[in-house]
């Protein structure tokens, strides 16, 4: 037994499944999960110190690669001046006017401490504004674990056999819809059902929680004028998508404009930060402007606003980081889509920036029920093969992978390396 299994053997006495979060359990993988003691650029190192090329990335917000010097440097000297007071802080008046400046259609930020607060309190706000009770969700999309939003959720739920959540009262999911994602019509068709009552229809622009599934053309576009003519408000989750697909987030990357944008990881710099943001005229509907109440201990925590504030700003100033990543993936999923096929395994490869997925599949995987029908044990086999050769991807078929701004071609050679040597065994 090597120490990650003996440490999971005392992880699972204290710990649900032995982790804070599914996911990292390694279910899905069929293992036990490797326990992280640091990491550096694009590397892990576990308790046995066995070194790994990280394509997780703490799940996007390592966009840099990790201990990157100038948002270390920036929590070093943010930790000096105290950890959190429960009061406003300059950085968060900071941090939120580069998102107004950067983001599209933003002009106010409310931070929050996850992605699930940030989504909860976004579809809060939006019954708020439209007085409105329903919200149309697509099947297959993770939008966090808030109980609204726990219904044919993706991601782990999804991989863990319970897209839908126990605990969680009919009533509240009674006015959870689900449509089909890059399908118009099953969205139009709930929307004539319930005429007036949905207040929002939110949605990864990009669904990478179903593996990565990018939008039709068209499809982003539709949802603006289906929400536009229903009076149900846009809702982006762009809690992976935002300042990941660009600085701009999807907004830019497709050029279509949501009402309310939630964002994560990435403005954290890896520290727990999400945030909500949209118009004036919304957002001032929110505590203690207006009725919708939303409220958080350590929002806009200081070292967090320091390690959000340093990445995005570093980005901004580095924009050649979103051609230099997305061109890295590019080449990543070629040399993936080569090596399958010299193996003559059935692999459908997507990719869209800095965002891939590998499904064992002979199809195209352009709709979540293709996703659902690719070979998840053969996911399995493939995870097991690329770690015994040293590069760690997600534990789950319904994840994406990041590739950072750390990843060199020489890791990216020696990924192409590994799945050459491991595709043939699966
Ligand atoms: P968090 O509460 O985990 O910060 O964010 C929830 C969330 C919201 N929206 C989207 C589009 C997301 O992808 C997520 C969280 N992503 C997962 C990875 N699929 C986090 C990893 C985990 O659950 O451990």
């Amino acid at each position: 037994m090597d120490r990650c299994e003996q440490l999971y053997e005392q992880a699972v006495e204290v710990l649900p499944g032995g982790v804070n979060s599914p996911v990292r359990a390694y279910r899905a993988v069929g293992m036990a999960p490797r326990f992280i003691t640091r990491a550096d650029g694009p590397w892990l190192w576990d308790e046995d110190g066995k070194r790994y090329i990280d394509y997780v990335c703490s799940w996007g917000p390592m966009i840099l690669g990790h201990n990157h010097p100038v948002i270390r440097e920036a929590v070093e000297r943010a930790v000096k001046d105290g950890l959190s007071f429960g009061a406003p802080t300059r950085r968060e008046v900071e941090i939120a006017r580069l998102m107004v400046e950067l983001v599209p259609g933003v002009e106010m930020v409310r931070m929050v401490n996850s992605g699930t607060e940030a989504v909860m309190s976004a579809v809060r706000l939006a019954r708020g504004a439209t007085g409105r009770d329903k919200i149309i969700k697509f099947e297959g999309c993770y939008h966090g674990h808030s109980d609204c939003l726990l219904v044919n959720a993706g991601s782990s739920a999804l991989a863990g056999g319970h897209p839908s959540s126990a605990g969680v009262p009919e009533d509240i999911v009674k006015h959870t819809l689900t449509a089909q994602f890059n399908d118009l019509s099953s969205v139009e068709a709930l929307l004539d059902a319930w005429p007036g009552q949905v207040a929002c229809v939110i949605v990864e622009p990009v669904a990478a929680n179903m593996g990565v599934v990018n939008p039709d053309p068209g499809f982003l576009e539709g949802l603006r004028t289906l929400c536009d003519k229903s009076g149900a408000l846009l809702l982006f989750d762009e809690v992976i998508t935002g300042f990941r697909l660009a600085l701009g987030g999807a907004q830019e990357y497709f050029g279509v404009r949501a009402d309310l944008v939630t964002f994560g990881k990435i403005i954290g710099g890896g520290m727990p930060v999400g945030a909500y943001c949209g118009s004036r005229a919304l957002m001032e509907q929110v505590a203690p402007c207006g009725p919708v109440y939303q409220a958080g201990t350590l929002s806009g925590n200081p070292v967090a606003m320091a390690a959000g504030l340093a990445q995005l700003t570093y980005l901004k100033e580095h924009p050649e980081v979103y051609e230099d990543i997305a061109a890295k993936a590019a080449w990543l999923a070629a040399g993936l889509r080569k090596a399958a096929e010299e193996a003559g395994v059935p692999v459908a490869v997507n990719q869209i920036g800095s965002l891939l997925s590998p499904f064992f599949t002979p199809t195209a995987v352009t709709a979540f029920v293709d996703a659902k029908g690719s070979d998840v044990g053969r996911y399995a086999r493939y995870f097991q093969g690329m770690l015994a050769h040293g590069v760690a991807l997600a534990p789950a078929q319904f994840e994406a992978m990041f590739v950072s701004a750390a990843h060199t071609r020489a890791e990216l050679e020696a990924t192409l390396a590994a799945a050459r040597a491991v595709f043939p065994t699966l």
